[in-house]
Formats: structure tokens, sequence, C-alpha cells
């Protein structure tokens, strides 16, 4: 039983929580600390790019593609650097594995964290101004401190994780991330440059009547995918999809709903990704009372074989997500 813990005050700033809560992180919460130092650093100066996009000539296709042949983005490309420069600099990362880049990135080899990330998820939207997000999860290394990474320390089952967040660039930047503890969210002050503590001990709905689901590729689903759609209209719940994962997400998490990304004809295994977008939403999701599946196995459980493996993805609040499954 956890000792009751002192609220900790809205607006306490994220180191501050960071340390006040380090009984909650099993390793030394220097390095958390440290990790999500990083994380928080890079994603204030994509904010910034973000929310200037406009203006600089940064928008637009790179003309080049990324791991999974995605046309990439500008700005996909800069957020990735800023969070690879940022990590590396902050020295307690050994491997980076990036929607980005096709194999993981070496780091510190005496870094004991291997950090998943989606620098910039939902990239399509950026030149027509609708939010986007970063996703992350972290793992500790599993090899010796100081040799050079395996492969056991890059492909870990989401259950693996030790912290997994979002940042979402919307009408506000917000930090959302878990430790196991519990989720808490933290709004960013920008006169301050601080995150601030603004919705604390976050917890999904167990009920909802929204679906979030890309409805223009419905004949390619299956005809139980079909079927519970037909039940959320029966049921008049709100469709609900922006086309950017991280915002349908913390939508959902605030108001009760389901997220659906199915197997596809185009994508059979799903569209999105196990190691960066999956696993850190699904770790999210379960603490704070949600659920994530694959439409029958638990996503934190499944053992990835590949860095960019794609999974079909269904979560959300409990109930709804047990219904879907039910189909
Ligand atoms: P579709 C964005 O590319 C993304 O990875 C998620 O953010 C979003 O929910 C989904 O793909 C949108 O995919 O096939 O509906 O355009």
């Amino acid at each position: 039983m956890e000792a009751s813990r002192i609220a900790i005050p809205i607006g306490t700033a994220l180191d501050r929580f960071i340390k006040n809560n380090q009984d909650q992180f099993q390793y030394a919460s220097g390095e958390l600390s440290q990790l999500l130092r990083d994380i928080a650093l890079a994603s204030k100066v994509v904010n910034r790019e973000v929310n200037k996009a406009g203006l600089i000539d940064i928008m637009g296709a790179m003309g080049s593609q990324n791991s999974g042949g995605e046309q990439q983005q500008k700005l996909d490309v800069l957020a990735n650097i800023r969070f690879t420069r940022a990590l590396a600099k902050g020295g307690e990362a050994c491997a980076l594995i990036s929607e980005e880049t096709e194999s993981y990135v070496d780091l510190n080899n005496d870094g004991n964290y291997v950090i998943a990330i989606d620098p910039l998820d939902g990239s399509s939207n950026i030149d027509v101004n609708v939010s986007i997000g970063t996703i992350f999860s972290i793992y500790r290394r599993k090899s010796k401190e100081g040799m050079p990474i395996q492969e056991l320390d890059i492909l870990q089952r989401g259950a693996e994780q030790v912290a997994a967040g979002y940042i979402l660039y919307g009408s506000s930047t917000m930090m959302v991330y878990t430790t196991g503890h519990g989720v808490n969210g933290f709004t960013y002050e920008s006169t301050l440059g601080e995150y601030v503590l603004s919705h604390p001990d976050m917890k999904m709905p167990i009920d909802g009547n929204i679906y979030s689901i890309n409805e223009g590729l419905a004949n390619t689903f299956s005809p139980s995918i079909k079927s519970y759609l037909e039940f959320c209209k029966g049921n008049n719940y709100s469709a609900r999809y922006i086309g950017s994962l991280v915002a349908d997400f913390h939508r959902n998490m605030l108001k009760g709903g389901i997220y659906l990304y199915p197997a596809t004809i185009k994508n059979p295994s799903g569209k999105l990704r196990l190691m960066y977008e999956c696993n850190a939403l699904a770790f999210i999701a379960e603490q704070a009372g949600g659920k994530a599946t694959d439409g029958t196995n638990r996503i934190l459980e499944i053992l990835p074989r590949d860095l960019h493996q794609r999974t079909p993805f269904f979560v959300g609040s409990k109930n709804m997500v047990e219904k879907a499954e039910s189909f």
C-alpha cells in the first residue's frame, strides 16, 4: 500500500514534481530527471518551431522519406535532430530508436536508458495548423553499462518501459507522462519556459461515447470492425478523428473514448508503430485506468521483432475497448 501521497499543488514545475516523487522511480531519480529534462528541452525548441512554422520557410515536405517510406516533412527532420541532440548531450541515454531513422542510434555507451521516440507524429497536419505530437518510451538497458548496445536492449516489450509520455503541440503545449505510478499532465508556461503541473493524477473515464477511426477506410475493415462501428452509430456515439494520434488520444483520455487503427488492406498489420507510438500510449492508458490491445493481445505484451513493426491499435476507455474486442 503506497503511503498516502501529499497532493502536489497545481503549478508545481516539472523538475520539482520529479524530485517530490523520486521514491516512485525504481532507479536513481536524477537519471529520470535528466532524461525528462532533455526531452522537455527539445520539446520547447520544437514547440517554438511548430508555432512559427508558417513564418519561417520550414513548411512542407523535405522531398526525402523516413524508414517507413513516408514523406518526411521538414519539421519531422528538425524535431528528430533536436531530440537526438538533447538526449546525446544529457548523457543518460545509450541508444535512440526513432521513426525518422532506419536503425537505432548509438548515443552514450555508459548511458543506462534506451529511448524510443516519434519526434513529430501527425506531421501531415503541420501545414494545416492542426495539433501534432511527440511520443516517447523510456527503457532501462539490459546489457552491462559501458558495453556496446545489444538487440536485447533494443527489442523490449512495452511492459518493460520504466517511463513513457507524449507532448501535444496544441492550443496549449502539454507534456503527459507516467513512471508506472499514475499519469500526470504538465502545461507549458512559455513566459516561464517551464512545464507546470496542470492535470495531476489523470484518469481515463471507464466508459465514453467518442470513437476515433478513419471511416474513409471502412470498406477495407474486417466484418467485426464494421459491426463495432454499427454498434457505435446505433448508440449515437460521436465520431471524432483529428488524424493526429496524440490529439485524439489526449481528448479521449480526458473525455472518455476509443481510438482504433485496425488492420486494413493497405496496412495488413495496422499503420501505427509498436515501438514508438503504441507502447507509450498503451502504458499511459493502462496507468490511467484504460486499456490498449491489438484486438486480442495486450499491446504491452507484444514482443517486438523489428524496430519499425506495425500493429493494429485499439486504445481508450476500458469498457469501450472490451466492447470492441467482444466483436
Ligand atoms: P490515416 C499520422 O500519420 C498517424 O500516424 C496518426 O497520428 C494518425 O492518427 C494516423 O496516422 C492517421 O492515419 O490513415 O487515418 O490518415
